[in-house]
């Protein structure tokens, strides 16, 4: 029969259920316990967009389907697809593992993020190397694809309908903002690559959009002490509009791939908070997800690694 290749997709993961989201809070905070405050306020976020997040689904929509697509594109090998959550399970750790006991010795792995980061890919990567290495499994882990034609296309595609329905009077006065989740300053002292990442996908988009007016924000900063790369896209509407007078918003939070609480809150409710306040137009093209374009991406990135590999 055909080689069998493990297909890692790893993923935040999300709380499955309201019990869920204590521990996965803290297993986010490294195993510290959040304040009974700071956990209401998250409850309450979850709440906000309809009790829990539509997450976990979407994940595994795309992991199926990116399965389906790179056995329907080629003859040579059969991937069989595990996947592999940050903050719960089944955590990275636990789909290794269960690809070790269905007896498959190599591996490709991909991280649903496009940009590379120390604090993301780069710990989801290690945490499934460690791993495999335990149970004798090669991985070749795909490290960004954040500048991929066919994700820049996506994003084209989907920022340009919001722009062709908006009235042309308005679209003068329309600014793009792209964003991704910011993280703490001190990434940068290492050299990370991450904002120069989302500066080039920025770019990209502006470039096949032939929109010139945008701006790069952060997005979702956590709550703890030290500085976030900014600025953060809540106080970058409010300059953005004091400066230029723009009247219409639109958020490509291209830093993310589903629709989950950081696009569902952070944006679609926090943002346009903001817009209400300022009388300017809120919008929010539609995020990839398992959009048939977007997925026959993701198996192009995975086929390039696992063709460079052989
Ligand atoms: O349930 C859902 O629908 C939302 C899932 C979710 C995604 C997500 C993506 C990223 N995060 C990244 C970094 C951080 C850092 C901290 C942090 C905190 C949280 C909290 C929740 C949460 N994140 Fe997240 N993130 C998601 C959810 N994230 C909930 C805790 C409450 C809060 O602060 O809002 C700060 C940790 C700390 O306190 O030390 C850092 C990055 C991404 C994008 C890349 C990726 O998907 O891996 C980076 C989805």
């Amino acid at each position: 029969g055909k080689k069998k290749l493990g297909l890692l997709v790893m993923a935040y993961g999300t709380p499955y259920k309201e019990e869920d989201i204590e521990p996965y809070y803290t297993d986010i905070r490294h195993g510290r316990k959040p304040s009974e405050e700071a956990l209401q306020d998250l409850k309450d976020r979850y709440k906000a967009i309809g009790g829990i997040s539509p997450l976990a689904r979407i994940t595994e929509e795309q992991t199926n389907a990116l399965e389906e697509k790179l056995n329907g594109m080629q003859d040579d090998v059969e991937f069989k697809a595990y996947i592999g959550l940050k903050h719960i399970h089944p955590f990275i750790e636990d789909a290794v593992k269960q690809m070790a006991d269905d007896g498959i010795d190599e591996a490709v792995s991909i991280v649903l993020a496009p940009h590379y980061s120390t604090f993301s890919v780069k710990s989801y990567n290690q945490r499934a190397n460690d791993t495999a290495a335990k149970y004798g499994i090669s991985i070749e882990s795909v490290e960004s694809w954040y500048n991929e034609p066919g994700f820049i296309k996506y994003w084209a595609d989907a920022i340009s309908d919001v722009y062709d329905a908006l009235p042309e009077a308005e679209k003068e006065k329309a600014v793009l903002v792209v964003s991704a989740h910011s993280l703490p300053e001190k990434i940068l002292k290492d050299g990370d690559p991450y904002p120069d990442q989302l500066k080039e996908t920025a770019e990209l988009i502006s470039d096949q959009t032939g929109i010139q007016n945008y701006a790069i924000g952060w997005q979702s900063e956590g709550n703890t002490p030290d500085p976030w790369l900014g600025p953060d896209v809540q106080d970058l509407t409010r300059d953005l509009h004091e400066q230029y007078g723009y009247r219409s918003f639109i958020y490509a939070p291209v830093g993310f791939i589903a629709d989950h609480l950081e696009v569902l809150y952070d944006n679609d409710y926090e943002c346009k908070v903001v817009c209400d306040e300022l009388g300017a137009t809120y919008h929010r093209p539609e995020m990839p997800n398992a959009h048939p374009q977007f997925i026959a991406t993701l198996a192009e990135v995975v086929l390039n690694k696992v063709k460079r590999e052989v």
